[in-house]
């Protein structure tokens, strides 16, 4: 079923149960080449996500802000190629959420060992705001926070699942949101591990 949010988000649930397998060696590969690092935010805090990235451009933070950037700082290589099981699942997902043609330029990889946390942010970095942001959950679940375009609205929260696959368009794109401490957990594919994969379009 999908499930309105809010204006503009989308919750898909189970969307990419079926592709998940293929997205996990997918992740792997790219990790092989672009290893997952865990970056220092401008504020000097070592992020307890680990990321990496694939596609044209790649997220990136370092002490003198965040940015999007076409190679890997940490090897000096560009970002691999995103993947076509990867395209192929955000363009789906953004399409069944109403947004035809979405192409993105920038796929953002997270992943979170039990503890591991994402404090209350906005999605700021992007050049692009018309497109929305498609974010796909594998492995152990997490309680995801969704609040307002104030960071003193009182956030929502919902439980993402493995395959669970959220589009983030119109006014909900700038909406505050987090991840909360993952909990010790265990999923056959990815043990105790929650990856997140997230689509952009930057440019
Ligand atoms: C995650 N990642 O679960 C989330 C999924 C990030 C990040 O937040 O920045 O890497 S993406 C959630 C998202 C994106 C854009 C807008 C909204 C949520 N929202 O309006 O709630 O690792
Ligand atoms: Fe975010």
């Amino acid at each position: 079923g999908h499930e309105q949010l809010a204006p503009g988000a989308w919750l898909l649930r189970g969307f990419a149960r079926d592709v998940a397998s293929t997205l996990l060696a997918d992740v792997a590969r790219v990790a092989q080449v672009a290893p997952f690092r865990h970056l220092v935010t401008p504020g000097g805090y070592t992020m307890s996500v680990a990321m990496t990235n694939c596609g044209r451009i790649g997220w990136t933070s370092e002490a003198r802000g965040y940015r999007y950037a076409s190679s890997d700082p940490g090897t000096g290589r560009q970002w691999p190629d995103l993947p076509e099981s990867f395209a192929d699942l955000a363009r789906r997902a953004a399409e069944a959420a109403g947004f035809a043609d979405f192409d993105p330029d920038a796929c953002l990889i997270n992943r979170y060992v039990p503890g591991a946390r994402l404090s209350l942010h906005q999605d700021r970095d992007e050049n692009d705001r018309t497109a929305p942001i498609v974010s796909v959950s594998l492995g152990v679940p997490a309680v995801f926070q969704f609040g307002g375009l104030s960071r003193s609205d009182k956030p929502a929260r919902y439980r993402l699942e493995h395959g669970d696959v959220v589009v983030w368009g119109g006014p909900s794109r700038f909406a505050y949101h987090g991840v909360l401490p993952v909990a010790e957990g265990f999923h056959p594919e990815t043990g105790n591990l929650r990856i997140n994969i997230t689509f952009r379009k930057v440019f």
